[in-house]
Protein backbone atom coordinates (compact mmCIF):
# COMPACT_ATOMS: atom_id res chain seq x y z
CA UNK A 1 0.00 0.00 0.00
CA UNK A 2 0.89 3.72 -0.34
CA UNK A 3 1.01 6.12 2.05
CA UNK A 4 1.11 9.70 0.55
CA UNK A 5 2.87 12.24 2.67
CA UNK A 6 3.71 16.14 2.04
CA UNK A 7 5.45 17.64 4.50
CA UNK A 8 7.25 20.92 4.32
CA UNK A 9 9.63 22.65 6.58
CA UNK A 10 10.62 26.39 5.77
CA UNK A 11 13.68 27.21 7.65
CA UNK A 12 14.76 30.49 7.60
CA UNK A 13 18.92 30.41 7.55
CA UNK A 14 19.19 26.26 7.65
CA UNK A 15 20.88 25.01 4.70
CA UNK A 16 19.70 21.29 5.72
CA UNK A 17 16.78 21.23 4.41
CA UNK A 18 15.53 22.32 0.76
CA UNK A 19 12.01 23.54 0.33
CA UNK A 20 11.99 25.70 -2.29
CA UNK A 21 13.72 23.67 -5.12
CA UNK A 22 11.57 21.15 -7.46
CA UNK A 23 10.02 18.52 -5.27
CA UNK A 24 12.18 15.79 -3.85
CA UNK A 25 11.25 12.56 -3.19
CA UNK A 26 12.19 9.56 -1.36
CA UNK A 27 10.41 6.30 -1.65
CA UNK A 28 11.25 3.75 1.07
CA UNK A 29 10.86 0.02 1.11
CA UNK A 30 11.36 -0.87 4.34
CA UNK A 31 9.52 -4.50 4.42
CA UNK A 32 7.37 -5.63 1.68
CA UNK A 33 3.78 -3.61 2.15
CA UNK A 34 5.22 -0.63 2.94
CA UNK A 35 6.05 2.63 0.33
CA UNK A 36 6.56 5.51 1.75
CA UNK A 37 6.54 8.10 -0.39
CA UNK A 38 8.02 11.74 0.94
CA UNK A 39 7.76 15.01 -1.48
CA UNK A 40 9.49 17.54 0.13
CA UNK A 41 8.76 21.27 -1.70
CA UNK A 42 6.27 23.37 -2.80
CA UNK A 43 5.84 26.83 -1.36
CA UNK A 44 2.20 26.42 -2.48
CA UNK A 45 1.84 23.55 0.19
CA UNK A 46 3.05 25.34 2.70
CA UNK A 47 1.88 28.26 1.77
CA UNK A 48 -1.76 27.70 1.79
CA UNK A 49 -2.36 27.37 5.58
CA UNK A 50 -1.62 24.89 8.09
CA UNK A 51 -4.39 22.93 8.77
CA UNK A 52 -5.51 22.69 12.23
CA UNK A 53 -6.49 19.21 11.52
CA UNK A 54 -2.44 18.44 10.56
CA UNK A 55 -1.45 20.48 13.63
CA UNK A 56 -3.60 18.08 15.51
CA UNK A 57 -2.35 14.83 14.22
CA UNK A 58 1.09 16.08 14.55
CA UNK A 59 1.14 16.92 17.96
CA UNK A 60 -0.18 20.41 18.61
CA UNK A 61 1.30 24.15 16.97
CA UNK A 62 2.26 24.55 20.44
CA UNK A 63 4.29 22.04 21.08
CA UNK A 64 5.86 22.42 17.49
CA UNK A 65 6.20 26.55 18.30
CA UNK A 66 7.91 25.63 21.80
CA UNK A 67 10.24 22.64 20.10
CA UNK A 68 11.21 25.21 17.06
CA UNK A 69 13.34 27.75 20.28
CA UNK A 70 15.47 24.45 21.21
CA UNK A 71 16.48 23.31 17.68
CA UNK A 72 17.09 27.33 16.35
CA UNK A 73 19.61 27.60 19.36
CA UNK A 74 21.54 24.09 19.11
CA UNK A 75 21.29 24.23 14.84
CA UNK A 76 21.88 27.79 14.43
CA UNK A 77 22.99 29.41 17.28
CA UNK A 78 19.47 30.93 17.47
CA UNK A 79 18.90 32.38 14.07
CA UNK A 80 16.51 29.76 12.88
CA UNK A 81 12.59 29.92 12.80
CA UNK A 82 10.12 27.71 11.61
CA UNK A 83 7.94 29.79 9.30
CA UNK A 84 5.90 27.62 7.87
CA UNK A 85 4.36 24.66 9.29
CA UNK A 86 4.13 20.83 8.63
CA UNK A 87 0.65 20.74 6.70
CA UNK A 88 0.16 16.83 6.23
CA UNK A 89 -1.81 16.13 3.16
CA UNK A 90 -4.22 13.41 2.76
CA UNK A 91 -5.23 12.93 6.15
CA UNK A 92 -8.52 10.77 5.50
CA UNK A 93 -6.76 8.90 3.10
CA UNK A 94 -3.70 7.68 5.55
CA UNK A 95 -6.18 6.97 8.34
CA UNK A 96 -8.64 5.43 5.68
CA UNK A 97 -5.51 3.40 4.70
CA UNK A 98 -5.02 2.61 8.70
CA UNK A 99 -8.52 1.70 9.09
CA UNK A 100 -8.04 -1.00 6.91
CA UNK A 101 -4.90 -2.89 7.07
CA UNK A 102 -3.41 -1.66 11.08
CA UNK A 103 -1.08 0.33 9.84
CA UNK A 104 -0.43 4.13 10.06
CA UNK A 105 1.78 6.34 8.82
CA UNK A 106 2.70 8.66 12.15
CA UNK A 107 5.33 11.70 11.47
CA UNK A 108 5.23 13.50 14.96
CA UNK A 109 8.72 15.00 14.32
CA UNK A 110 7.73 16.41 11.42
CA UNK A 111 10.75 15.47 9.43
CA UNK A 112 9.18 13.47 6.34
CA UNK A 113 10.03 10.05 7.40
CA UNK A 114 7.07 7.70 8.68
CA UNK A 115 8.29 7.27 12.27
CA UNK A 116 7.76 3.52 12.29
CA UNK A 117 10.87 3.63 9.87
CA UNK A 118 12.87 5.82 11.85
CA UNK A 119 12.78 2.68 14.45
CA UNK A 120 13.21 0.22 12.31
CA UNK A 121 16.22 1.99 10.74
CA UNK A 122 17.92 1.80 13.94
CA UNK A 123 16.88 -1.15 14.90
CA UNK A 124 17.89 -3.13 11.39
CA UNK A 125 21.11 -1.12 10.63
CA UNK A 126 22.52 -0.66 13.76
CA UNK A 127 26.15 -1.33 13.59
CA UNK A 128 27.51 -4.09 16.21
CA UNK A 129 28.52 -2.52 18.84
CA UNK A 130 31.62 -3.71 20.59
CA UNK A 131 32.06 -2.83 24.24
CA UNK A 132 34.79 -4.21 25.96
CA UNK A 133 33.95 -7.36 28.28
CA UNK A 134 35.83 -5.91 31.13
CA UNK A 135 34.49 -2.62 30.82
CA UNK A 136 33.17 -1.57 34.38
CA UNK A 137 30.68 1.32 33.56
CA UNK A 138 29.08 -0.10 30.35
CA UNK A 139 25.73 1.59 31.79
CA UNK A 140 23.81 3.32 29.10
CA UNK A 141 21.47 4.04 26.43
CA UNK A 142 21.03 5.42 23.34
CA UNK A 143 19.09 8.43 22.17
CA UNK A 144 19.20 8.77 18.26
CA UNK A 145 17.91 10.57 15.28
CA UNK A 146 16.99 9.71 12.05
CA UNK A 147 15.97 11.88 9.10
CA UNK A 148 16.20 12.34 5.21
CA UNK A 149 19.62 12.84 4.18
CA UNK A 150 20.09 16.45 3.84
CA UNK A 151 21.86 16.27 0.47
CA UNK A 152 20.49 13.58 -0.74
CA UNK A 153 16.34 12.56 0.23
CA UNK A 154 16.68 9.45 -0.73
CA UNK A 155 18.56 8.32 2.16
CA UNK A 156 18.81 8.86 5.61
CA UNK A 157 20.95 10.04 7.95
CA UNK A 158 21.11 8.20 11.52
CA UNK A 159 23.08 10.22 14.52
CA UNK A 160 23.56 7.50 17.17
CA UNK A 161 24.65 9.40 21.43
CA UNK A 162 25.08 6.75 23.10
CA UNK A 163 24.90 7.95 26.69
CA UNK A 164 26.98 5.60 29.73
CA UNK A 165 26.11 6.73 33.29
CA UNK A 166 29.81 6.53 33.82
CA UNK A 167 33.02 7.27 31.91
CA UNK A 168 35.90 5.37 34.26
CA UNK A 169 38.88 5.99 32.72
CA UNK A 170 41.36 7.91 33.27
CA UNK A 171 40.36 11.61 34.52
CA UNK A 172 37.06 10.10 34.77
CA UNK A 173 33.17 11.62 34.72
CA UNK A 174 29.53 10.85 35.85
CA UNK A 175 28.05 11.12 32.43
CA UNK A 176 29.61 10.33 29.32
CA UNK A 177 28.12 11.09 25.47
CA UNK A 178 29.88 9.01 22.68
CA UNK A 179 28.47 9.18 19.28
CA UNK A 180 28.79 7.80 15.48
CA UNK A 181 26.54 8.95 12.66
CA UNK A 182 25.70 6.82 9.88
CA UNK A 183 24.44 7.67 6.22
CA UNK A 184 21.72 4.90 5.26
CA UNK A 185 20.51 3.35 1.99
CA UNK A 186 16.76 2.68 3.12
CA UNK A 187 15.70 0.46 -0.05
CA UNK A 188 19.08 -1.78 0.66
CA UNK A 189 18.93 -4.24 3.62
CA UNK A 190 21.55 -4.10 6.43
CA UNK A 191 24.04 -4.48 6.58
CA UNK A 192 24.45 -3.68 2.67
CA UNK A 193 22.59 -0.12 3.22
CA UNK A 194 24.72 0.67 6.07
CA UNK A 195 26.63 3.14 3.27
CA UNK A 196 29.23 4.67 5.56
CA UNK A 197 29.32 5.07 9.36
CA UNK A 198 31.92 8.20 11.36
CA UNK A 199 33.08 8.14 14.65
CA UNK A 200 34.31 10.76 17.37
CA UNK A 201 36.19 10.43 19.80
CA UNK A 202 36.93 12.66 22.74
CA UNK A 203 35.67 15.27 20.60
CA UNK A 204 37.14 18.91 20.64
CA UNK A 205 39.94 17.85 22.95
CA UNK A 206 43.76 16.97 22.00
CA UNK A 207 42.32 13.36 21.82
CA UNK A 208 40.10 13.84 19.04
CA UNK A 209 40.06 11.16 16.81
CA UNK A 210 38.09 10.92 13.69
CA UNK A 211 37.24 7.70 11.74
CA UNK A 212 35.23 6.84 8.98
CA UNK A 213 34.67 3.83 7.07
CA UNK A 214 32.14 2.57 4.63
CA UNK A 215 30.86 1.21 1.01
CA UNK A 216 31.22 4.43 -0.60
CA UNK A 217 33.69 3.55 -3.25
CA UNK A 218 37.13 4.79 -2.85
CA UNK A 219 38.15 7.06 -0.86
CA UNK A 220 36.45 5.19 2.29
CA UNK A 221 37.91 2.69 4.40
CA UNK A 222 36.06 -0.67 4.62
CA UNK A 223 34.76 -1.62 8.01
CA UNK A 224 35.94 -4.16 10.28
CA UNK A 225 33.08 -6.26 10.10
CA UNK A 226 31.78 -8.65 12.51
CA UNK A 227 28.07 -10.60 12.51
CA UNK A 228 25.39 -9.27 14.23
CA UNK A 229 22.14 -11.41 15.25
CA UNK A 230 23.87 -14.25 13.11
CA UNK A 231 24.37 -11.87 9.92
CA UNK A 232 27.66 -11.19 8.90
CA UNK A 233 28.44 -7.75 7.73
CA UNK A 234 27.66 -5.30 10.39
CA UNK A 235 30.14 -2.50 10.41
CA UNK A 236 31.84 -2.38 13.88
CA UNK A 237 32.19 0.95 16.64
CA UNK A 238 34.50 -0.02 19.00
CA UNK A 239 34.34 1.84 22.49
CA UNK A 240 37.55 1.83 24.43
CA UNK A 241 37.43 0.12 27.73
CA UNK A 242 36.02 2.29 30.47
CA UNK A 243 36.23 5.78 28.66
CA UNK A 244 34.23 4.55 25.95
CA UNK A 245 35.87 6.71 22.87
CA UNK A 246 34.17 5.51 19.61
CA UNK A 247 36.43 4.37 17.09
CA UNK A 248 35.75 2.35 13.41
CA UNK A 249 38.96 0.40 14.05
CA UNK A 250 40.99 -1.13 16.74
CA UNK A 251 44.06 -0.30 14.94
CA UNK A 252 42.99 3.54 15.55
CA UNK A 253 41.63 2.77 18.84
CA UNK A 254 44.86 0.67 20.75
CA UNK A 255 47.17 2.97 22.03
CA UNK A 256 45.06 6.64 21.33
CA UNK A 257 45.09 9.55 23.20
CA UNK A 258 48.55 8.95 25.06
CA UNK A 259 47.80 5.38 25.99
CA UNK A 260 44.73 5.84 27.66
CA UNK A 261 42.69 4.25 25.20
CA UNK A 262 42.21 0.64 24.76
CA UNK A 263 39.80 -1.77 22.56
CA UNK A 264 39.12 -5.27 21.25
CA UNK A 265 36.42 -6.61 19.46
CA UNK A 266 33.78 -8.11 22.25
CA UNK A 267 31.86 -11.77 21.47
CA UNK A 268 28.69 -10.08 21.31
CA UNK A 269 26.88 -6.50 19.88
CA UNK A 270 26.13 -4.48 23.11
CA UNK A 271 23.27 -2.85 22.67
CA UNK A 272 21.66 -1.18 25.00
CA UNK A 273 18.01 0.73 25.17
CA UNK A 274 16.60 3.01 22.64
CA UNK A 275 15.11 6.25 22.03
CA UNK A 276 13.84 8.47 18.80
CA UNK A 277 14.63 11.70 20.31
CA UNK A 278 12.98 13.27 17.20
CA UNK A 279 13.89 16.31 15.65
CA UNK A 280 15.59 20.02 16.98
CA UNK A 281 12.28 21.46 15.36
CA UNK A 282 10.01 18.72 17.15
CA UNK A 283 11.57 16.78 19.61
CA UNK A 284 9.78 13.40 20.49
CA UNK A 285 11.42 12.98 23.95
CA UNK A 286 12.46 15.52 26.96
CA UNK A 287 12.80 13.69 29.88
CA UNK A 288 14.98 10.61 29.65
CA UNK A 289 13.71 9.78 32.81
CA UNK A 290 9.85 10.10 31.96
CA UNK A 291 10.77 8.41 28.92
CA UNK A 292 11.72 5.30 30.86
CA UNK A 293 15.81 5.15 29.94
CA UNK A 294 17.19 6.72 32.99
CA UNK A 295 15.74 5.15 35.88
CA UNK A 296 15.98 3.65 39.04
CA UNK A 297 14.59 0.37 37.92
CA UNK A 298 17.08 0.19 35.07
CA UNK A 299 20.35 0.45 37.62
CA UNK A 300 20.68 4.02 37.06
CA UNK A 301 21.75 5.87 40.25
CA UNK A 302 23.63 9.38 39.41
CA UNK A 303 20.83 11.94 40.50
CA UNK A 304 22.58 14.58 38.02
CA UNK A 305 21.29 12.58 35.23
CA UNK A 306 18.17 12.11 36.16
CA UNK A 307 15.03 13.77 34.49
CA UNK A 308 17.70 15.06 31.39
CA UNK A 309 16.51 16.74 28.70
CA UNK A 310 18.44 15.61 25.26
CA UNK A 311 16.98 19.08 23.71
CA UNK A 312 18.09 20.83 26.62
CA UNK A 313 20.57 23.37 27.22
CA UNK A 314 22.79 21.32 29.68
CA UNK A 315 25.51 19.17 29.15
CA UNK A 316 25.13 15.15 30.45
CA UNK A 317 26.59 15.49 33.70
CA UNK A 318 30.50 15.57 33.49
CA UNK A 319 30.20 15.27 29.71
CA UNK A 320 29.10 17.35 26.34
CA UNK A 321 25.89 18.39 25.50
CA UNK A 322 23.07 15.71 23.54
CA UNK A 323 21.56 18.37 21.59
CA UNK A 324 24.21 19.60 20.71
CA UNK A 325 25.63 16.33 19.27
CA UNK A 326 22.26 15.48 17.67
CA UNK A 327 22.90 18.58 15.61
CA UNK A 328 26.77 18.89 15.20
CA UNK A 329 27.91 18.86 11.01
CA UNK A 330 30.66 16.81 11.95
CA UNK A 331 28.62 14.14 12.25
CA UNK A 332 26.98 14.49 8.70
CA UNK A 333 28.29 11.43 6.88
CA UNK A 334 28.31 11.89 3.40
CA UNK A 335 25.50 11.03 1.21
CA UNK A 336 27.83 8.56 -1.10
CA UNK A 337 26.81 5.31 -2.54
CA UNK A 338 28.91 2.58 -3.53
CA1 LIG B 1 9.52 11.25 11.42
CA1 LIG C 1 13.48 11.95 12.78
CA1 LIG D 1 34.18 8.99 27.37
Amino acid sequence: MKFLLRVCLVVVATTWWGCEGAPLASQADADDDSDVVVEVGGEADVGGDAEAGADAEVGGEAEVGADVEVGGDADMGGDAEVVGDADVVGDSGVDADAGADGEAVTDLDLDGVDDALEQRVAEEYLPFLSVDPDDGCARSIIVFRVRPHPEDATLLHVVMDRLFEEDCGLSGHVGDDEVFAMTVDPAVPAPAGILVVRAISHQDTLCEHVSECGRCGSGVEPCTAASRGGVPGFPVVFYSLGKHGSYMSEGSCDGACFLTNYCTLAPESSEPPMINVGEPGAPLVRDLTAAGMITAEAGWSEADLFGYDPWGPDDFGGAGSVAADLVDDAFLTPACRP
